[in-house]
């Protein structure tokens, strides 16, 4: 299937404020690596970023739907019929409804972000996205003043997902942001990798990529997007709320109780997996400023 979104902008294009916006969180990124010396003439963001194979990035998953194992997804998403596909829009919006996907997303700018993706189980990738950003999204449906959060709901199709058969967790996985989160640039709404319609084992047709947050609160697969005045329940903050909390922010000081997270997996690059330090907000620091006055450790 050809990629079908209108105005796609990929890195040979002119796409200044992803490329800037990439570039500026590599360097910082590398500053706290003490690798500033190899930056050299910082030709692009993606020269620093070098993104897994599509390979790596669509047989290593989580996606409980489809199995609790790491290739589950891939063996096992296949079978979901993603033609046809709605999203309803609902709470505090000017335009609700029930959306063909096209008829939501048709007209949505996509561009390419290369992107650090951190599981909470202290592994990542280097993800090449293709997406637009949720605040276009939102802006288009209309956010009334009233709304604080936003909440997303994954599908459930029992047929085809033998997790949900198994009952595994219970369904639909559902997350959320706060509506100041889900507004930031960097927050996006994938469609792609490496230029190509997801697989379904990554959340086809459309997930969320939250690259400051731990890898659950990207959810897949959306079906439904709530605009609201409370903030919603997540998927594994009701399974476990002292182990996994609502924000989620990656943080190499505040350790898993079960597990440090001050360093990850690199996931790719053969027999002897590298291990890296982990950064704060994985690399992003232009959203802390969304945290102020936050304690972080309360607030994990
Ligand atoms: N609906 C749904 N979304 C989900 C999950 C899931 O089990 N179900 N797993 C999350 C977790 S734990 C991670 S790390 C990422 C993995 O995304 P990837 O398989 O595309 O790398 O998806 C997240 N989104
Ligand atoms: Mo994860």
């Amino acid at each position: 299937m050809a990629h079908r979104w209108k105005n796609t902008l990929t890195s040979a294009d002119v796409t200044p404020k992803s490329i800037w916006m990439n570039r500026r969180s590599v360097l910082a990124g590398l500053a706290g690596a003490g690798a500033l010396s190899s930056v050299g003439g910082m030709a692009t963001a993606q020269d620093a970023l070098t993104p897994n194979t599509l390979e790596e990035i669509r047989s290593y998953n989580n996606f409980y739907e489809f199995g609790t194992g790491k290739g589950d997804p891939s063996a096992n998403a296949g079978a979901m019929d993603t033609s046809g596909w709605e999203v309803t829009i609902d709470g505090l919006v000017d335009n609700p409804g029930t959306y063909a996907l096209n008829d939501l997303i048709g007209d949505m700018t996509v561009e390419e972000r290369i992107y650090r993706f951190r599981c909470v189980e202290a592994w990542s990738m280097v993800v090449p996205w293709n997406g637009f950003e949720l605040a276009d999204l939102l802006n288009k449906v209309g956010v009334q003043s009233g709304a604080t959060h936003v909440a997303f709901e994954t599908a459930v199709m029992p047929e085809v997902m033998i997790g949900v058969q198994r009952r595994v967790m219970d369904f639909p996985y559902v997350e959320g942001l706060r509506l100041d989160e889900a507004m930031h640039p960097l927050t996006l709404m994938a469609t792609g990798i490496y230029d190509e319609p997801l697989a379904n084992q990554n959340g086809a047709p459309m997930r969320l990529v939250v690259p400051w947050k731990y890898g659950f609160k990207s959810i897949k697969s959306i079906v439904r997007i709530t605009l609201t005045d409370e903030q919603p329940p997540t998927s594994w903050s009701t399974i476990n709320p002292r182990e996994y909390g609502f924000y989620s922010n990656v943080n190499p000081q505040v350790d898993h109780p079960r597990w440090s997270q001050a360093s990850e997996r690199v996931i790719g690059g053969g027999l002897f997996a590298a291990r890296k330090d982990t950064l704060m907000f994985n690399g992003y620091p232009e959203v802390a400023s969304l945290y102020e006055g936050l304690d972080l450790a309360a607030n994990y």
